[in-house]
């Protein structure tokens, strides 16, 4: 490290939650997919990823995005999202913050992208108003109906989905889904999500199931239903998260509750919303997301090599 290295980034929000996207001086991962360069990321730069949203530059609801150069030319981008105890497959509300930052710096004009990430290439249209619509990887829900018992709360039932992450989905649940109500909130869905790991209850090849969604009544009519996320460093997503709506349409087609073409407008904690809606092809959920970032900072962040706390606040 040079004595002042100095990370080039832009953050913004989406829907309340935000992104801090790296745009120079983040770490070399090489060209190889965008998986293989979030191993990289992993193995060799774990610090930097925390110390790039970790206090004292950041907090625990900050997601950070490194942007990539692409491995197929006809991409705009490729991307890696991680957060404060790790590393996002997918994140809509980030890849809404990455376009509209794009958009930002005049360097995309409205129409479609591609954009590489760890875990697939996904679509997004930048519309001409601002608005930005991701079109995820294909969603599903892969179990339905999961009984789990949680210590201190008795028993939860709720479906197991993939939207880009992994989500633990809970319809009928007798918690006030409201801002005021975010601590409760925080303790049921961090107890649940314990309980499903104490349980082996995972998504696929034993992944783990890192995000709890619980849902509740809209606060008007604007609105279809409300969430509430958990995300995997025990941080509340504050946007209606758009890996977890994505997981939603999912479970919804799948109970056969959402027609492909049918507009779902997912109300989050803060009360904005995402409109969701799917395409099927080939049996598989296509999800698109709908939502809007703005820019809120553009700076650099400095590493001072004589900081003691250059790394983060916890040695
Ligand atoms: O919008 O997909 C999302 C997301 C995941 C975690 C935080 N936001």
């Amino acid at each position: 490290m040079t004595p002042h290295q100095r990370i080039r980034v832009i953050d913004s929000h989406t829907a309340g939650e935000p992104t801090r996207l790296i745009l120079a001086g983040g770490p070399e991962l090489g060209d190889g997919s965008l998986e293989r360069r979030l191993e990289t990321f992993r193995r060799d730069y774990d610090a930097f990823r925390s110390a790039v949203v970790n206090e004292p530059r950041g907090s625990d609801i900050i997601v950070g995005a490194l942007l990539c150069e692409p491995v197929d030319p006809h991409s705009t981008a490729g991307v890696i999202f991680f957060n404060n105890v790790g590393y996002l497959g997918m994140c809509g509300h980030g890849t809404i913050g990455l376009i509209a930052t794009l958009s930002h710096l005049g360097k995309i004009e409205p129409g479609e992208h591609r954009i590489e990430t760890p875990v697939g290439t996904v679509g997004a249209t930048l519309h001409a108003d601002g608005r930005v619509t991701v079109h995820n990887l294909p969603s599903r829900r892969s179990a339905a109906r999961v009984t789990v018992q949680v210590p201190g709360y008795g028993a939860f039932c709720g479906d197991v989905a993939w939207g880009g992450n992994w989500f633990y989905l809970v319809e009928e649940q007798p918690y006030t889904v409201a801002i005021d109500n975010v601590e409760e909130l925080t303790a049921v869905t961090w107890a649940i999500r314990q309980a499903l790991s104490a349980n082996g209850i995972t998504g696929d090849d034993g992944k783990e199931i890192d995000h709890i969604e619980l849902f509740g009544p809209p606060s008007g009519p604007e609105a279809d239903s409300r969430n509430f996320v958990l995300c995997p460093g025990k941080a509340y997503d504050r946007s209606p998260c758009g890996t977890g709506t994505s997981a939603k349409l999912a479970c919804l087609y799948a109970k056969g509750k959402l027609r492909p073409g049918q507009v779902w407008r997912q109300q989050g904690i803060l009360g904005s919303i995402f409109e969701g809606s799917f395409n099927v092809r080939d049996g598989n959920v296509y999800p698109s997301i709908t939502g809007r970032a703005y820019i809120t900072a553009e700076t650099d962040l400095v590493f001072d090599k004589n900081d003691p706390s250059c790394m983060g606040l916890v040695p």
